[in-house]
């Protein structure tokens, strides 16, 4: 009896041990960018002025000791109608009712088309022609911080979903092939996803995009072997989006302003400097100089 109290002891006592760090795994949606006047600090963007289109990659971070096989990144859409005013939009969407149903083209306006985004759902709903919003929702191979960077993966987004008045989102997901092994964590936060987000003209107020928790958004560890891989629900971090009204005096050049309509704020288009205009004229000078040179010591008449 006694020595079984120990083994559970010891059992219990490593779990707690192993556990621990993995409380630490972290996946964050970040801002990297957007298209006009904006600042960014940690993970939320404060946009001056709406009317631009922000950029927002989901990082993951600190899941040591485990090693990572696959991940899956569930973006909640009812975040893009949290602000005060307005809906944010992913970018590409053209003209989507999500409220429709369609199996077919011919059951959408003309012109439009039924967007299914997977083969074999039973339905979609009608979007515009110009209607490709994988341009802006996507995981990028390529991008140099991926968490499989340089490894052979199966992955991939799904689309089909996005509506923000009965929730929903987009789905990220990527799984190692099994020859490619397993990942450890090394900085920086791992690249596993691209969110592109229109602010149209009509939004205000802060807007929190999050993640859908457990069991939606996980990590899945490989130490254990098939069928009994370790989920790991990793602590989750939105970004914050907060889009402030452009108002002229305000000491910002914000979005839609420029020296025209709000001179305060906005400078006129710099001039070039005399300096640069001087090394222009010289460089012109130095070119039609050997134009001349070359023309004169080709021409035969001459050189005779
Ligand atoms: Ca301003």
């Amino acid at each position: 009896m006694l020595a079984r109290a120990i083994v559970s002891c010891v059992v219990f006592f490593t779990c707690a041990v192993v556990a621990t760090p993995a409380d630490a795994a972290e996946m964050a949606l970040v801002p990297v960018s957007a298209s006009g006047p904006h600042t960014i600090v940690g993970n939320q963007i404060i946009l001056h002025g709406a009317d631009q289109i922000v950029t927002l990659e989901i990082r993951a971070s600190d899941w040591q000791p485990w090693l990572i096989r696959s991940f899956e990144a569930a973006i909640d859409a009812s975040g893009a109608a949290s602000g005060d005013a307005g809906m944010l939009v992913p970018f590409g969407w053209d003209n989507v009712d999500t409220g429709s149903v369609c199996t077919d083209d011919l059951d959408c306006p003309e012109g439009w088309v039924c967007w299914r985004q997977e083969e074999g759902l039973a339905a979609g709903f009608c979007a515009g022609p110009n209607h490709h919003p994988e341009d802006g929702v996507f995981i990028d191979e390529a991008h140099p911080d991926y968490i499989f960077h340089g490894l052979g993966t199966l992955y991939g987004v799904d689309l089909s979903v996005w509506r923000p008045e009965y929730g929903g989102g987009f789905r990220y997901g990527a799984s190692l092939l099994m020859s490619d092994g397993s990942v450890t964590y090394t900085p920086p936060p791992r690249y596993c996803g691209t969110l592109t987000l229109v602010a149209p003209p009509t939004v205000a107020g802060t807007f929190t995009m999050a993640f859908r928790g457990e069991p939606r958004t996980f990590l899945v560890d490989a130490i254990t072997s098939y069928p009994y891989y370790n989920i790991i629900y990793p602590d989750l971090t939105p970004a914050l989006i907060t889009v402030n009204p452009a108002v002229c005096g305000n000491g910002i050049c914000d979005s839609g302003e420029d020296a025209s309509v709000c001179p305060e704020d906005c400078l006129p288009p710099p001039i070039p400097a005399a300096s640069t205009w001087g090394l222009a004229v010289l460089g012109l000078l130095i070119v039609t100089l050997a134009k001349v040179y070359y023309a004169r010591t080709r021409d035969p008449a001459r050189a005779a």
